[in-house]
């Protein structure tokens, strides 16, 4: 592959993107509304202007850049990902994508390709989910399901995701600007690493996702009583810890009943957190994910039967509030056999498969067709500073995308495309 025009510019620009990480954090940590996340995307418009794109922010803080076409008032192909990371993430979650997409729209520009098209490669503001307790919030605002009750979402520290836009550059009084109109946007791709092992495992070099897991998201409180450590007998207590640890141990089970999906609880904070006190209360995000939303209605059902029985056998109080119960979404099987005949061009054969992860796919599917390409993760890893995937593996992906995005561009094999 080597000696191809641009090879190996995505992963250089992947590597710049990791060096603008947040100070004393783990890994390759970039959250979005940090000050190193919004001077990363000082750098993601001038990889954009660099690669000949037309790049301008939208009132959700979206990176926007866009080839112009013969037919402007053609659908666009829109061509995106992320940049911002989780705590103690990685530097290709998200970066893949968008590094992909600027390079597909550098190889297209310096080759002249006449476009049937506009050409549209966007950098989505804030994906990963956010102290406000929101993800995609970008790609949430072009699909118009950013709502008031979003933007007045409190942090730890009082502020409302619209302090936190504005305090970005966005303009939240103006989110709804920040919509895509109705036909606007014809088609959307977005290369991303698989963030497991499968690929890995099958020894294939490219992925093409099938659906992407629906995310239901619960935060739980449990409210029991503070006592002292060392006088209050075992069976006197009211231990919310106690609860919580049942909470995380049932979650387990609904995750593990079959292959069908996964469950985690991965946030916790325990008041008051001193070690000579009963905890007095708990609050944890549990979530579970599944492509089968038969499954996801039925572990709905096992939790909240749960958390209406078992605290109260300890004499804690549980609650539980929806934080997103986000159905699976199916990807375009045009767009599927289109990327798989894209990906037979490089002489590859591509995987399907299902995402695990949430991706701002999700949102745009509500607007057009959406098509994902997966490319591996060494040892399935990701959120982690270990998330790796190797140069060669990138260009595959680049030059399957690139292909993907020349049938669409060119007005698809039958003249039109959705
Ligand atoms: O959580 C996810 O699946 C995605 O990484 N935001
Ligand atoms: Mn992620
Ligand atoms: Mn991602």
């Amino acid at each position: 592959m080597a000696g191809e025009q641009g090879t190996g510019r995505a992963f250089a620009d992947i590597m710049r993107l990791a060096e603008q990480v947040e100070p004393g954090q783990p890994g390759w940590t970039r959250r979005v509304f940090s000050p190193e996340y919004r001077s990363s995307r000082a750098l993601v418009a001038e990889l954009m202007g660099g690669a000949g794109l037309t790049v301008t922010q939208d009132a959700a803080g979206n990176l926007i850049g866009k080839l112009p076409s013969d037919r402007p008032e053609a659908p666009a192909l829109v061509l995106g990902s992320h940049t911002d990371t989780v705590l103690g993430g990685g530097r290709f979650d998200g970066m893949a994508g968008v590094a992909a997409a600027i390079e597909v729209a550098r190889r297209l520009r310096e080759r002249g390709q006449p476009l049937a098209r506009p050409l549209w490669v966007v950098d989505f503001l804030g994906e990963e989910p956010n102290a406000f307790g929101i993800s995609c919030v970008g790609s949430r605002a072009v699909a118009g399901a950013l709502t008031r009750e979003h933007l007045g979402l409190e942090g730890p520290d009082g502020r409302t995701l619209a302090d936190a836009l504005g305090e970005h550059g966005a303009d939240p009084e103006r989110i709804a600007e920040a919509r895509w109109a109705s036909g606007v946007v014809g088609s959307y791709l977005e290369l991303h690493v698989e963030q497991g092992p499968r690929l890995e495992r099958a020894g294939v070099g490219l992925g093409v996702v099938t659906a992407i897991a629906g995310i239901h998201r619960a935060e739980i409180r449990l409210v029991g009583r503070a006592d002292h450590a060392g006088t209050t007998p075992m069976g006197q207590r009211r231990d919310a810890l106690l609860a919580a640890a049942e909470v995380c141990l049932a979650l387990e089970a609904i995750g593990s009943r079959d292959e069908s999906g996964v469950a985690t609880v991965g946030h916790l904070v325990l008041e008051p957190n001193s070690a000579n006190v009963v905890p007095e209360l708990v609050t944890l995000v549990a979530e579970y994910r599944s492509s089968d939303p038969n499954w996801l209605t039925e572990s709905d059902r096992q939790l909240v039967e749960m958390i209406s029985e078992a605290p109260s056998r300890r004499g804690v109080q549980g609650a539980m509030s929806w934080l997103s119960q986000e159905p699976p979404t199916a990807c375009s099987a045009d767009l599927m056999r289109l990327l798989t005949r894209a990906v037979g061009q490089l002489g590859e054969e591509p995987l399907a498969l299902s995402s695990g992860a949430g991706h701002d796919a999700v949102q745009i599917a509500s607007l057009c067709p959406v098509g994902m390409l997966f490319v591996p993760s060494r040892d399935g890893r990701s959120h982690c500073p270990e998330e790796w995937t190797e140069p060669d593996q990138v260009e595959l992906g680049v030059r399957a995308l690139e292909a993907a995005a020349l049938e669409l561009l060119s007005g698809g094999p039958n003249g039109e495309w959705a």
